[in-house]
């Protein structure tokens, strides 16, 4: 593993050789760079400029139509063993891995340029943070990286002075899905991909290094990795407290980390730290503390308006890279779920037409930096990160599960994260809108066994005195007619509300076998909501014979896992079976 300056240089030099690119360009981040990537894209059609009137600075991407999404199916995690890796995740051999790789790898950048993206991920300043230097043949990576990352000439000088770092080999091949691999090698600190250019497969900074490389090295070393945004929740008398959300891709966390708060709460203020990832270390204070590694966003874009979350709204107005959108006769980016506006062209390139589906792709992304969002914490670069009082786990469930339900415990904390479950999203290539077992939406993420990743979890109640409580949420119950029974969006602050007096110890709660719930009638927030009582009463509806049959699938699911699912969790499923 290379962890010195000239060990970076020759490993750059063995894969050029290797892959043959006409040149080699090694970037800093610079503005004077992205002006000459820029024009590069946009004379080789990467790029195509957007209104500079409407949308200044903005630039639309189309990928090519079979490399829209995550590819699970092609996503390994290459240890010796393959019990390292766990059920939970496709395995391979570190030696096949690396001779197919070496083998696509072979010659694949004749004719381009190829990258070397040294970046940090975390607060340049904060003994959290971890540095990569991402190898790519494709400039649409790097324009991404310089708006994810925090891409400086700093890096380098740290690698000179022997910080290591993680390694990260990709190239978009010949974008064939027969030959596209993303292969994570936890040992040798190194990301391999090949055959796509597609965010999660492509920015290797992000999942492949911030959650499946990075937490294999949480659990090494006592922290966590994990898939949740971070926001700060500042009522009105001032102090601000950070809640930590865990919900699979695409169902809302980007929504949820910018929320604008509804009239009734005049004097709340909601504050950005993170939309996707969160590193959680154990501070001085015995207390978790989080910091977001990234420093921008690649969100879904179908949705977003000035409803739903009117700070991405107006953030994604400038500086911004669309990828898959559709676009107006104004030369204005468009997608599925904007009031105004006309698709003319869509995602594909081609003339807009109903029959030809929906005008934006569904998992069409904005890239933008964090600091644009009205909404961003300046504690986002705080080098010691921000105190997290409470956990949330949430996904798409159209039944059983609650609008709100706090855990009893830390033990009943974890089952009910290793309980989360959600309709899939189009995030990831296969079918969408099937409920899968998602256990703390990790599932795509996780860099080892579940069994083992449970008794990490646990672990942290030795390791921290003041850890935070821990509930799950549920913005997507539908009646017997399929219609949501909660307006969600900025609404969900009043859960929110609900979730802070609890961590405070304000509010009384009323206990269940699966929880303890609000009585939505006197301790839920509802002032001026529009929301009718017998809506309320099923949002809250605790149905023990459905909740049987949950945990029953739980168990089977967590026999999948045996015998490394930790005794205290099989305990707790079996209290809480023999209680309903
Ligand atoms: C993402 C994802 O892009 O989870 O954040 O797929
Ligand atoms: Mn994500």
């Amino acid at each position: 593993m290379p962890d010195s300056f000239e060990q970076l240089s020759d490993w750059v030099e063995r894969t050029a050789q290797k892959a043959q690119p006409e040149r080699v360009q090694w970037c800093d981040g610079s503005e004077q760079e992205w002006e000459g990537l820029k024009q590069e894209m946009l004379k080789t059609g990467h790029l195509h400029t957007l209104n500079p009137e409407t949308f200044p600075e903005c630039y639309l991407h189309r990928s090519h139509p079979d490399d829209v999404a995550r590819v699970e199916h092609l996503t390994y995690i290459c240890t010796p063993r393959q019990e390292e890796a766990g059920p939970n995740n496709r395995w391979m051999p570190p030696q096949e891995a690396h001779e197919r790789f070496e083998t696509l790898f072979a010659g694949c950048m004749k004719g381009r340029t190829l990258y070397v993206i040294p970046y940090c991920m975390g607060p340049l300043q904060s003994p959290w943070s971890q540095l990569g230097v991402e190898i790519t043949d494709s400039p649409y990576v790097v324009a991404n990286m310089r708006l994810m990352t925090r891409m400086d000439p700093v890096i380098l000088k740290r690698i000179h002075a022997g910080e290591n770092f993680v390694r990260g080999e990709h190239s978009v091949g010949n974008l064939n899905p027969e030959q596209r691999y993303i292969l994570h090698f936890p040992q040798e600190n190194l990301i391999q991909s090949i055959g796509s250019g597609y965010g999660g497969n492509a920015l290797l900074s992000k999942k492949c290094h911030s959650l499946r490389i990075a937490s294999w090295q949480a659990r090494q070393e006592g922290w966590m990795a994990e898939h949740m945004l971070i926001v700060g929740v500042q009522p009105p008398d001032g102090e601000t407290y950070y809640l930590a959300a865990a919900f699979p891709s695409a169902c809302g966390k980007t929504n949820l980390s910018m929320l604008v708060p509804p009239e009734t709460f005049r004097g709340w203020k909601v504050w950005t730290v993170g939309d996707d990832i969160a590193w959680l270390h154990i501070g001085a204070d015995g207390r978790l503390w989080a910091v977001n590694p990234e420093a921008g966003y690649f969100g879904v874009v179908p949705g977003t308006n000035a409803k739903t979350n009117p700070n991405a709204y107006q953030m994604i107005h400038r500086q911004t890279i669309y990828t898959n959108v559709a676009v107006t006769a104004e030369n204005e980016p468009w997608w599925e779920g904007l009031p105004q506006g006309q698709p003319v062209v869509d995602w594909q390139g081609r003339p807009y037409q109903a029959t030809h589906g929906p005008a934006a792709h569904p998992n069409s992304r904005f890239t933008t930096r964090s600091r644009l969002n009205p909404a961003w914490s300046p504690h986002s670069e705080d080098p010691q990160g921000v105190p997290i009082s409470a956990i949330l786990f949430g996904g798409r469930r159209p039944h059983l599960v609650p609008l709100v339900l706090e855990s009893k415990n830390w033990i009943h904390g974890v089952l009910m994260g290793c309980g989360l479950a959600s309709e899939t999203t189009a995030a990831a290539s296969g079918k969408t809108g099937v409920v899968r077992r998602d256990p703390m939406a990790m599932l795509p993420f996780c860099g080892y066994h579940f069994g083992d990743y449970w008794t990490h979890w646990l672990s942290m109640q030795d390791r921290a005195t003041r850890l935070p409580r821990i509930f799950q949420v549920n913005w997507f119950r539908q009646d017997r007619n399929g219609r949501y029974l909660w307006p969600g969006y900025g609404e969900n602050l009043r859960v929110i509300q609900w979730i802070l007096e609890r961590c405070k110890g304000t509010v009384p709660a009323r206990e269940t076998p699966v929880g303890y719930l609000p009585e939505f009638e006197c301790d839920l927030n509802l002032g001026n909501l529009d929301v009718p009582p017998e809506a309320l009463q099923e949002l809250f509806f605790i149905d023990a014979e459905a909740w049987k049959r949950e945990y029953d699938d739980l168990g089977n699911f967590f026999s999948e896992y045996s015998p490394r699912v930790p005794a205290a969790l099989q305990e707790q499923l079996a209290a809480i079976r023999r209680e309903l």
